[in-house]
């Protein structure tokens, strides 16, 4: 059938839009009306810019979501994407398999801890997150346990936005619309501090007790009714929350004490966004069960990967071997492009040391973070490896407001940030150069200084 335009198309907008009509896309996460009023197009990207429809170049402060560790538009990843899909486009996950993924698996298990050697596929953090919550459940219970049903998150904890993930978060705006949620869970308190910790430089000196809600809610439940805790080792999305000196170990004590697994969500954390490979690495504390995506594949290919001990995996290994042992998988678990560009991915951050290139900077970073401490209304500023966080005092009467002007302005000025509240958060590409950290934290100072 020919296609043949109406008389009356559109003519494309300047800046390669082909409609005029942004009304059909119900954009996620998204002030929709705001944003279709003044959109704020990107048609381009290369290295650590972005280019907008009206050809300005914008510096990627925050690596798309905080995926794209290596910078935008790497070659052999983009030439092995495109080879796979000519050489093997999908094959079934499920009682099949293609070589690539066996590879992936192989490669990334070895980045992981002594004991952590197993991992599963997913297609996002969101999916990283279900996934890790059931493996914990039915890991309990396969051993005989079965009553460990219980999971506890943290308040401000960001785990996606699937039924398991906003039942352990602790956002109450991704919570509040959707009923009752996962029945069974509890929640520690968060960490975040300004009036003992603000304005430090890496971890805060104090919370670790914090960490004794956890001991808290064990007993109020008895220790042998819960199955997991999940964390993320730095809070990310809720505003750059490190977590205080000693917290994490003082859980991992905790779970050790109890049985209980600890899962780290490192969707954020994960793939150098600290310096080290993982926060585990940073924290030296090892977790049962990390959880990861976004950085695995640059950004590029959704994809999302579960590591697990060689236990829990061990304890699934039981009866008949042509019964399937874990009722779970997606369609697209290790699909062959998100393999291919996950391989691709790998030898990058391997060939150009950007896995712990975050350390080497990090005391740069800091330093231009810390340099916006004294303008105005700026409550806090905190930072871990690559990742760094700018507090604002709110508006009274309108939160998130401040901030998101600050968004709006950098933006105009060549700068892409992102805000939560009436926090700025930062987390460039992995391959920033210190001229680079130094226009970002120059022009948000700038910004920082005209906001109302
Ligand atoms: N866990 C953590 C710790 C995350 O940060 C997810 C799970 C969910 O991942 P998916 O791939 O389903 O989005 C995330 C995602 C932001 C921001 O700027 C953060 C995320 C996603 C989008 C924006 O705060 N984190
Ligand atoms: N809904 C229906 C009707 C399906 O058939 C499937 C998968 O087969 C799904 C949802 C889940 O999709 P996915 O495996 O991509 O998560």
């Amino acid at each position: 059938m020919a296609v043949t335009e109406p008389a009356s198309a559109p003519a494309p907008r300047p800046g390669g839009l082909a409609t005029n009509n942004l009304e059909a896309f119900w954009m996620p996460f998204t002030a929709n009306r705001q944003y279709k009023q003044t959109p704020r197009l990107l048609v381009g990207a290369k290295g650590m810019y972005y280019r907008a429809s009206d050809g300005r170049k914008v510096l990627d402060g925050t690596a798309g979501l905080w995926c794209v560790n290596a910078g935008h538009g790497r070659e052999s990843i983009a030439d092995a994407v495109g080879q796979q899909v000519r050489e093997l486009d999908y094959a079934p996950a499920f009682q099949m398999g293609h070589p690539k993924v066996f590879e992936l698996a192989a490669r990334l298990t070895t980045y992981m801890p002594p004991g952590i050697d197993h991992v599963f596929f997913t297609n996002s953090g969101s999916e990283s997150v279900e996934t890790g919550l059931k493996i914990a459940l039915a890991y309990h219970r396969v051993k005989g346990e079965g009553a460990r049903t219980r999971l506890i998150g943290r308040e401000r904890g960001y785990h996606g936005v699937n039924f398991g993930g906003i039942s352990v978060g602790g956002i109450v705006a991704n919570r509040k619309h959707f009923g009752t949620l996962l029945t069974g869970v509890d929640h520690m308190r968060h960490t975040h501090d300004l009036d003992r910790n603000a304005f430090s430089r890496g971890e805060p000196e104090h919370g670790a007790e914090l960490a004794d809600d956890l001991e808290r809610i064990a007993t109020l439940h008895d220790p042998s009714t819960i199955a997991a805790v999940i964390v993320e080792p730095v809070a990310g999305s809720t505003g750059v929350l490190v977590p205080p000196k000693g917290y994490l170990q003082r859980l991992r004590d905790i779970c050790d004490k109890h049985g209980i697994l600890l899962i780290f969500d490192e969707v954020i954390t994960g793939f150098g966004r600290l310096g080290t490979p993982f926060a585990f690495d940073y924290f030296g504390v090892t977790p049962d069960i990390v959880l990861t995506a976004k950085g695995v594949t640059n950004g590029i290919v959704p994809m999302g990967a579960v590591f697990v001990k060689k236990d829990i995996y061990d304890a699934f290994m039981t009866g008949p071997e042509h019964l399937i042992e874990f009722f779970h998988g997606y369609t697209y678990s290790g699909n062959p492009v998100a393999s291919a560009a996950g391989l691709a991915t790998l030898d990058v951050y391997e060939a150009e040391g950007l896995l712990t290139r975050g350390a080497e900077l990090a005391d740069h970073w800091a330093d231009g973070l810390h340099s916006l401490k004294d303008l105005p209304h700026v409550i806090d500023v905190r930072n871990c490896g690559l990742v760094g966080a700018v507090e604002l005092e709110p508006i009274a009467g309108a939160p998130t407001k401040r901030a998101f002007s600050a968004f709006l302005a950098a933006f105009e000025a060549g700068l892409l940030i992102r805000t939560t509240g009436d926090i700025i958060a930062l987390s460039p590409p992995l391959i920033i150069d210190k001229p680079e950290i130094d226009f970002l934290f120059d022009t948000l100072g700038g910004i920082l200084k005209t906001l109302d």
